[in-house]
């Protein structure tokens, strides 16, 4: 480097963080002028969000130059995060947060007259996922870069996310989100790395010299992949990640040959619209999504990312192969990456010409396999026609995966089909099925579970075999969320307070809220303490009011529901209660009870109709009672149009209760309920997926605990459960599901809710609605009595906040860097 050219360089090093007001005015001013070529007068509020926001990214794309430099230099092993989903919500507030920022640019922009809070909202959430699992994948990536180690997301690009709901007359309405309408200020294209995914067409046998069977596949169709970067900026900002999307793109390759050889011919292949791949997210959380764009989606992120993966491997490793699993760890978040292990296969087998067995040896150490649900409708299972069509040599390399794999089974149950047929990768129904539970824990060094018990149930009942044919490969590992998103920028306000009580690096060490726990019975702390939650309600009861038009009391208790909407999850347990209130009411005006507002947020599958039954319900209902004087000063009921991340942010501090009510067994872990018991949210919940963890930290008494657990749930089913047991012999549900067949709710339209009705009583009530029904009446009875007492709830809140430390991400994180990734950290000076 000569002289000129490293002043040039430590220049280009040299750009620093804005630290002060007058700094951090000159470069939002600096960058409204020449990135968004307006100014000051003319600015709007979108205008001035996306020049803070590039006066931020300058400073994260420094970070990451360093970063990766960095790791390049030391050749580090890194975790590679393979998931269908990343839920990152807004960006802004989180990565000036971790700068460390917040106030300075806060303050700047008021000297410019501008409100930090207002342009915040200008901000389009990337809603690239569904829920718990894609929310996750974002907390996890926002650990990795705060703990300082080598990682990077991948996944897909899609043009819309989750769709936006509407309510109109009570019932959802999709409508397409457009996050990148007006270009988002984070993302950066690298055209230099595009890759091209080869799709549908014939394999080809050929045979070497040396008598080697080889295979080549013929694509009928190539796309390209497009990568877009979103660097990911850890809490403290020395290390700044990136989470690659892939977008897909036409690339006009039309493979005469292949269609000559007759192997291009279905007609579905030949209209393979390349853009349409990453278009839409698939709107499915737990429910069942067999579609072909779907496979192909899959495959595509997993290709190009492999492809990438590999490219990096071989700039550093040349075509040696030995040490790439001491480098490279993959992570599948759920099944929806699996096709990665048949993919990685072929790259070994038919491109590098590697033997089967090593190849297998590389792949079986490579990947770790996440399971998020024990739901067999989640289960995913593709038609292996289907795989054929679209990835021809993929079958075959699962058949054969799957052929030596039934030979391992052999070896330990000799001579017993019937475990083969349990165990193998193929499902011999009336259509071959591929399932890729199965593939993912045969090609997988570790499977993991999400909460301790879900965990166990993967053991005992979801894949017992695999357990004993692979002892040890089975483990838990228990989600987390991220403090920093789900307090320090949520909650400003007790974030200050834990500050100031237990030192401002709780976010990094979140056990050390603890130190709470010695305040919680102090007169002050917990005047303090419940006056920011007052504040926090207030806040949501006029985000409630300009959204909805409805009025809450802020004294009566902020009861909140917030996550997908599906049955086990039983909103519609919630609503039965709220209608038995209501009747109580009706009956007994002095009906005695705290006033409260139940609170949803809640998106339905846009093809599951009792899902959106439920939602039109709980609109109905809410109606109703919000416009009845005769109860309304007690009860009103809330339905949030548009549950997101941005949402969930402004609800999670305002709960006075938290809404945990799944049938036992089918939660594996959620999420939100730790997010909620971190803000002092007394959690009301059966014992499923992690309220038992948080049952156990926070202790019996400061939780509301109701239901059936797991056993019970078993062998009330095993012994036949008849939900008219119930509905005949309890006058109080009985009266409450015939109501749902009247008009009263949805006014000349007798019979408008009446699918809830019937699900609960002909439809066999699969998820125990009215089983549970009477232990939860009575739990919530128990919340009531707890929240008359001031000084006794303001305890409870602030033992819940204190005492779940453990559900940080960065603790999950650790967890399985130390037991399954095995990773180094890498400081970034
Ligand atoms: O593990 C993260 C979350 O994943 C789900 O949302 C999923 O998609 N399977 C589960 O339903 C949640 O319980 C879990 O917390």
């Amino acid at each position: 480097m000569n002289a000129k050219t490293a002043t040039a360089s430590k220049q280009a090093n040299s750009s620093h963080l804005p630290t002060n007001k007058a700094e951090f005015k000159a470069a939002i001013v600096r960058h409204l002028h020449s990135t968004l070529g307006t100014d000051e007068n003319k600015a709007n509020e979108h205008a001035w969000w996306k020049a803070t926001c590039a006066a931020i990214q300058e400073h994260v794309l420094d970070g990451l130059r360093k970063t990766q430099k960095t790791h390049y230099m030391n050749d580090t092993r890194a975790v590679h995060y393979f998931s269908a989903e990343f839920l990152m919500g807004r960006l802004l507030s989180n990565n000036m947060q971790n700068f460390g920022v917040f106030e300075v640019a806060r303050d700047a922009l008021k000297e410019l007259g501008v409100e930090l809070s207002d342009i915040m909202e200008e901000e389009p959430d990337m809603a690239l996922g569904n829920g718990g699992l894609g929310r996750l994948a974002a907390c996890y990536i926002d650990s990795l870069a705060t703990l300082n180690y080598p990682a990077i997301g991948y996944g897909l690009h899609y043009e819309h996310g989750l769709f936006r709901q509407e309510i109109q007359n009570g019932a959802q309405i999709e409508r397409p989100d457009s996050w990148r309408d007006y270009g988002n200020p984070w993302e950066i294209c690298r055209p230099e790395s595009i890759q091209d995914i080869s799709l549908y067409g014939y394999v080809e046998t050929k045979y070497g010299e040396n008598g080697r069977i080889q295979k080549e596949w013929h694509p009928g169709t190539i796309v390209k992949g497009v990568p877009w970067d979103i660097p990911v900026v850890g809490y403290n900002g020395s290390t700044v990640n990136v989470l690659r999307l892939w977008q897909s793109q036409a690339s006009n390759y039309f493979n005469w040959d292949v269609f000559n050889a007759g192997g291009y011919v279905d007609a579905q292949s030949e209209n393979v619209q390349a853009e349409t791949i990453s278009k839409v997210l698939y709107p499915n959380d737990e429910t069942e999504a067999g579609k072909e764009l779907r496979l192909i989606q899959q495959y595509f992120f997993c290709a190009c990312s492999l492809k990438d993966i590999i490219r990096r491997y071989k700039r550093a490793h040349g075509d040696d192969w030995s040490r790439f699993t001491q480098q490279v760890v993959i992570q599948l978040n759920d099944t929806h990456p699996a096709i990665a292990i048949p993919e990685l296969m072929r790259i070994l087998v038919d491109r590098a010409e590697l033997d089967w067995e090593k190849a297998w040896e590389i792949c079986t150490n490579t990947f770790a396999y996440t399971n998020h649900t024990l739901l067999p409708e989640a289960l995913e299972k593709w038609p292996a026609r289907m795989i054929e069509k679209i990835l021809p040599r993929h079958l075959e390399i699962i058949y054969e995966i799957n052929h030596r794999f039934m030979k391992e089974v052999d070896k330990k149950w000799p001579g017993d089909n019937e475990v083969k047929a349990k165990l193998s990768i193929i499902e011999e129904s009336n259509e071959k099925m591929v399932r890729m539970g199965h593939l993912s824990v045969v090609g997988s060094f570790a499977v993991n579970g999400v909460a301790e018990l879900h965990s166990k149930l993967v053991k005992e009942n979801l894949f017992p075999e695999f357990d004993a044919l692979y002892p040890n490969k089975l483990t838990n590992v228990t989600n987390g969320i991220t403090p920093r998103r789900w307090l320090k920028v949520c909650n400003p306000k007790l974030s200050k307070l834990v500050s100031d009580k237990v030192g401002a690096d709780w976010p990094l060490h979140l056990s050390k809220l603890a130190g709470l726990e010695k305040f919680a019975e102090q007169k002050t702390f917990q005047k303090q303490f419940m006056q920011i939650k007052q504040a926090n309600k207030q806040a949501l009861a006029d985000e409630i009011k300009s959204l909805t038009g409805i009025v809450v009391d802020t004294n009566a208790i902020f009861d909140i529901q917030i996550k997908r909407l599906h049955e086990y999850k039983r909103q519609h347990l919630n609503l039965l209660h709220i209608m038995a209130l209501y009747r109580r009411l009706l009956e007994n005006p002095d009906y005695d009870m705290h006033p409260r507002v139940f609170i949803f947020g809640a998106k339905a599958a846009p093809g599951y109709k009792l899902a959106k039954d439920i939602i039109l319900a709980i609109n109905k209902v809410a109606d109703r009672i919000n416009n009845d004087p005769r109860v309304n000063k007690k009860l009103k009921v809330v339905f949030m149009p548009n549950y997101r991340v941005s949402q969930a942010e402004k609800m999670i501090p305002a709960a006075d209760v938290s809404e945990q009510i799944s049938t036992a067994g089918k939660e594996a872990s959620g999420t939100g309920n730790m997010k909620l018991a971190l803000n002092g949210a007394v959690t009301i919940g059966t014992l499923d997926g992690a309220n038992v963890e948080i049952a156990e930290e926070v202790g019996d008494d400061n939780i509301f605990i109701f239901g059936l657990t797991v056993d019970e749930v078993n062998s009330l089913k095993a012994k036949g459960y008849n939900p008219y047991d119930i509905y005949d012999n309890n006058t109080e549900i009985k009266a409450i599901l015939d109501w749902l067949e009247t008009d009263y709710f949805t006014p000349g339209e007798p019979g408008g809710l009446v699918s809830i009705k019937q699900s609960l009583l002909e439809g066999g009530d699969p998820y125990l609605v009215l089983a549970d029904f009477e232990a939860y009446s009575n739990a919530q009875r128990a919340v009531d009595q707890a929240y008359r007492d001031k000084a006794k709830w303001a305890k409870m809140a602030i033992l819940n906040t204190a005492k779940v430390g453990k559900f940080t991400s960065d603790r999950s994180i650790q967890d399985y860097v130390d037991r399954i990734w095995k990773l180094n950290t890498c400081k970034i000076s």
